[in-house]
């Protein structure tokens, strides 16, 4: 799939600028199998990168202007580079001029480019297309001028270039993208991005996403809002507890002992942090010993917490879930991502995959409909360079 991708991506850029490419890059997309909201909560995180890519091409043009066309929405911009970069109020254009700003104000000069991207991650599931966005940019960039720029500071120059466009996210999207490894899971530690690699190995389960196809407009203030909240409560924590310096160090006993000093908001969004960040350690432990059932069950005690505590689920999502429940061959299911809208992550018994997706599909677009797309998932590579010469 990725290599007609990458073939369509050359043609266009050849059409388009009369040259072969000079670079080409490969950019994932991401799933989190748990440790949902963790990542600015300082926790840990459980995601990976998948096969689902965004394919760039590039070369330079030897001027101070850079053109980029997006194949798959037939658009075009042009920047300069002399000038100061400014947020557009075409969306697509601002993560790349959000990743070119924060490569300026690191004191890295750009010269002029031309580049044609293209890409197979659904954009809105929330598997991450801007992480891969942004982190593929600055990877390109770095390759095309041979700047040296470490990978932690890709993941980092692109979350900052995320912010600049208004979501104020953790890192866990950017550091997937950037150090994926093909079969494995990446335990993240977020507050000191120490990382492990761990085996996606789920036995006699297959990993499937349920893509709900809403992506309900709330997210980027209630995203934000979130994060308001959780600064909030840590401080109460932290006034409570001076030993406390983050969430992984309370307890859900200190928590309780401190309830009636916190607001009833507050307190649902904290208790929730504190519960999953102990999830992900049993959930990874879980999945090293291959008691996957027992990882499902977490996942199902995640969704319960995003929903009820977190607030981030919604109809579609919270309905997609309940059904899983009920159904003997998911053993585990969570709305996955920032949530109001995207996807679910299912654990499927092996061989009963189309059964269930059957039931989902007819059930789905009898309650809401629409229609529910699924995507097998595969776990893939980080950023790289895909080699011209193959
Ligand atoms: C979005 C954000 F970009 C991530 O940083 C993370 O917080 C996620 O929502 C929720 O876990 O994808």
């Amino acid at each position: 799939m990725n290599d007609i991708l990458i073939q369509n991506t050359t043609r266009f850029f050849k059409e388009k600028f009369g040259n072969e490419p000079q670079k080409i890059v490969l950019s994932p997309g991401r799933i989190n199998i748990i440790g949902e909201h963790i990542d600015y909560n300082d926790g840990y995180v459980l995601p990976a990168a998948i096969d689902k890519i965004i394919c760039f091409a590039l070369e330079k043009n030897h001027s101070k202007k850079s053109k980029i066309y997006a194949i798959d929405i037939n658009d075009e911009f042009e920047f300069d580079l002399t000038k100061e970069i400014q947020l557009s109020h075409i969306v697509w254009t601002n993560y790349i001029l959000g990743v070119v700003k924060q490569l300026q104000d690191n004191g890295f000069t750009l010269e002029g480019f031309n580049c044609v991207f293209s890409s197979n991650i659904p954009v809105g599931s929330g598997l991450s297309s801007s992480a891969a966005l942004e982190c593929g940019m600055i990877y390109g960039i770095k390759e095309l001028f041979d700047l040296t720029i470490k990978k932690v500071d890709i993941a980092l120059l692109g979350q900052k270039a995320e912010h600049w466009v208004g979501i104020n996210c953790g890192i866990m999207d950017q550091f997937s993208s950037v150090y994926g490894l093909q079969n494995k899971v990446i335990k993240l530690d977020c507050k000191t991005l120490e990382f492990e690699y761990h085996e996606a190995n789920f036995n006699d389960y297959a990993l499937v996403l349920f893509d709900s196809n809403v992506k309900h407009s709330l997210f980027t203030s209630e995203y934000n809002t979130r994060r308001e909240e959780c600064e909030k409560g840590l401080l109460i924590i932290k006034n409570n507890f001076p030993a406390i310096k983050s969430f992984r160090d309370c307890t859900e006993n200190q928590l309780l002992s401190i309830r009636d000093k916190m607001d009833k908001t507050v307190f649902k969004r904290v208790h929730y942090v504190i519960k999953e960040i102990s999830r992900v350690s049993q959930a990874c432990e879980a999945l090293d010993n291959g008691n996957i059932e027992l990882l499902g069950q977490l996942l199902f005690d995640t969704h319960d917490g995003l929903s009820n505590e977190y607030e981030v689920s919604c109809e579609e999502l919270d309905m997609l879930v309940a059904t899983a429940k009920e159904n003997d061959a998911i053993i585990g299911s969570r709305l996955m991502g920032g949530g109001f809208g995207g996807c679910t992550i299912n654990l499927i018994k092996k061989g009963k995959e189309n059964e269930v997706k059957n039931k989902f599909s007819s059930l789905y677009l009898d309650i809401f409909g629409i229609e529910l797309k699924f995507y097998d998932v595969k776990i893939g590579n980080g950023t790289s360079l895909f080699n011209l010469d193959k």
